[in-house]
């Protein structure tokens, strides 16, 4: 699905701002058509936000089940005679929207985008309202999943992440306008052959029969480099500059359908050209060894919650590049697009990640000693929730596949997977991506409890991506015992003959809490515990990337072993840098295999 883009044949518009917005607890606004007219009893809501943080309301922080949405928008006097598409950025976790009084769509998932052709529904210069109802419940058919059940306050959502559930209206809301005769879709594949660089391009078009297909690939000079006619070719750039980490190079591919000498429309996609490869432990970036330093990261910020905000994006990624991270992973769910194409175009690395989070009911079960289901069986994740994973992916790689930053799949994090029930879930979904997706390497990011030995979904993946807290979680506080046994673990794993990227490693501290003899929860603390995953990791060469947990401290659901959230970030929530985040930046930006 394209991004909104405004050209010479097209326009966006965008509909952020105070939206009306009401909570309904009882679900009654779907009989009761609440749709059908201004939103009674609403207050003003932002959007893009989570709602939760916004108002001082437990009963909106805590809130399970629908919410609504809704706003006025007029409808552009220059686009009669267009097509009138609306588009969300993201509804989390699913959501039904009207236009006036009709439904024009509804989407499941909280992080992939969705859009409807409403041309029918509006008329050029006049008002329209659009309400949208939003639903944050997760069950066993959502991903991730999550448990809802019946409490004296009312409904309670239990759920087995470690971070909050935020929801809401995260991204942007777009109204744009398109020819009849549109391109609907681009993807591009691009290739290097010594100083020769190739894009192959396959164009999707609608109502465009009798147009022809015309292509441009530019540098970022706007000099065209090459040039191709029809629905799909291979486009040949001589003496090439590519795109590779550290350096967002892009050209501009123009795709156009023209009648004669008349362009009916027109679509610009950024293009990286790179190479992606996975050869024996080494993980290949244009032929050359790529080591991944950076984290997993998350979308939270105070009161914002997951809501998208450009001035953190950039000071996220400023934050990046003064510590020495050439990379990081959208744990645990796809990230909004800005940060994709703010990627490319710094030459960041990105490991995207599905939101198949908490599906390991065997780990929760041993943490909070309740008893669950098998994960993987009728009771629990069924082929319904299997269902729901793969079109995940479907909508993960059909809203990613073009971006150069991108350069693995995780389709799910720290899944079980050390039982036959695991396999036979995972195996249909690593056959899946690499279909929708032969260009790039696939894996999961692997939790202990699936050892070297034990675990059954490495065979799939093209890179062992693993989770470990030697020295936090077991052997806590004793960072002489963790050492020996992570550089064991490390060199079990590296048996596989894959390349083995640390996703996680990090150890809780709070900010100014400090400790001569280093104690867990200090920053002296994750200093050190850094220092000796880092030991390790020297010691192995099929490890290839390290990413601490987490950059930032992050919010999460109540529980005893999470003060105020989770404090394993090198920076504060409001991002000011622990003492790690220094010792990191001297790793990082002196003389390591990393630069
Ligand atoms: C993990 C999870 C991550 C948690 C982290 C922790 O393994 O992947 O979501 O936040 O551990 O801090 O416990």
């Amino acid at each position: 699905m394209l991004r909104p883009q405004d050209g010479p044949t097209r326009e966006r518009r965008r509909l952020d701002g105070l939206w009306r917005f009401r909570t309904d607890p009882t679900g009654e606004g779907r009989d009761a058509g609440w749709w059908r007219a201004p939103l009674a009893q609403s207050v003003e809501m932002p959007v893009p936000a989570s709602y939760n943080d916004v108002l001082v309301d437990a009963a909106v922080r805590d809130h399970v089940g629908d919410v609504w949405y809704q706003t006025t928008v007029r409808v552009p006097r220059g686009w009669a005679g267009q097509r009138v598409v609306l588009r969300f950025d993201a509804a989390t976790h699913r959501a039904v929207v009207w236009v006036g009084d009709e439904e024009v769509v509804r989407h499941e998932g909280g992080y992939t985008p969705f859009e409807a052709d409403v041309t029918a529904h509006v008329r050029p210069g006049e008002e329209v309202r659009v309400t949208a109802v939003v639903d944050n419940r997760l069950t066993w058919e959502s991903v991730p999943p999550g448990i809802v059940s019946d409490g004296p306050g009312g409904p309670r959502q239990d759920y087995f992440h470690d971070f909050f559930n935020y929801a809401g209206l995260h991204r942007p809301v777009w109204l744009y306008s398109t020819p009849a005769a549109h391109v609907s879709d681009v993807t591009v594949v691009t290739g290097l052959s010594g100083s020769t660089g190739t894009v192959d391009y396959r164009v999707e078009a609608e109502g465009a029969d009798g147009l022809e297909c015309r292509v441009v690939l530019s540098d970022a000079t706007g000099e065209e480099v090459a040039s191709g006619r029809g629905a799909t070719g291979t486009l040949e750039v001589p003496d090439v500059h590519p795109w590779r980490p550290g350096e967002g190079h892009l050209h501009d591919l123009r795709v156009e359908l023209v009648d004669g000498a008349d362009v009916v429309d027109a679509y610009v996609l950024p293009v990286g050209i790179r190479t992606v490869e996975v050869r024996g432990t080494e993980f290949l970036i244009n032929g050359e060894p790529f080591y991944f330093t950076g984290f997993g990261k998350h979308e939270d910020l105070p009161v914002r919650g997951k809501g998208h905000d450009d001035v953190h994006l950039v000071h996220d990624f400023a934050l990046l590049d003064w510590i020495g991270a050439n990379s990081f992973r959208t744990s645990h769910y796809p990230y909004a697009e800005e940060v994709l194409e703010y990627a490319d175009r710094h030459g960041i690395v990105v490991i995207d990640e599905t939101a198949a989070v908490g599906q390991n009911l065997g780990m929760i079960g041993g943490i909070t000693g309740r008893s669950y289901p098998p994960t993987f069986s009728a009771e629990a994740i069924g082929d319904a929730g299997r269902e729901v994973h793969a079109q995940a992916i479907r909508e993960l790689v059909a809203r990613d596949k073009n971006h150069p930053c991108v350069v693995l799949w995780s389709i799910a994090n720290e899944p079980e997977a050390h039982t036959d029930s695991a396999r036979a879930y995972f195996e249909p979904l690593f056959t899946l991506t690499r279909d929708l997706d032969p260009t790039r390497p696939v894996g999961y990011v692997n939790q202990i409890l699936a050892s070297a030995d034990g675990d059954q979904l490495s065979q799939f993946a093209d890179v062992l991506m693993v989770n470990r807290y030697y020295g936090w979680y077991t052997q806590t506080g004793d960072l002489a015992a963790a050492g020996p046994a992570l550089l064991a673990e490390l060199q079990a794993w590296a048996r596989h003959g894959k390349p083995i990227i640390v996703t996680e490693y990090g150890a809780d501290t709070v900010a100014g809490l400090h400790s001569a003899l280093p104690q867990p929860w200090s920053e002296e603390y994750q200093v050190e515990f850094l220092d000796t995953y880092h030991r390790a990791f020297d010691q192995v060469d099929a490890v290839i990337g390290e990413h601490v947990w987490n950059f930032a401290d992050f919010a999460t659901k109540a529980g005893i072993i999470r003060v105020d959230g989770n404090k394993k970030g090198v920076f504060t929530r409001d991002r000011r840098p622990k003492a790690a985040a220094s010792a990191l930046r001297r790793r990082w930006r002196g003389p390591g295999p990393w630069r």
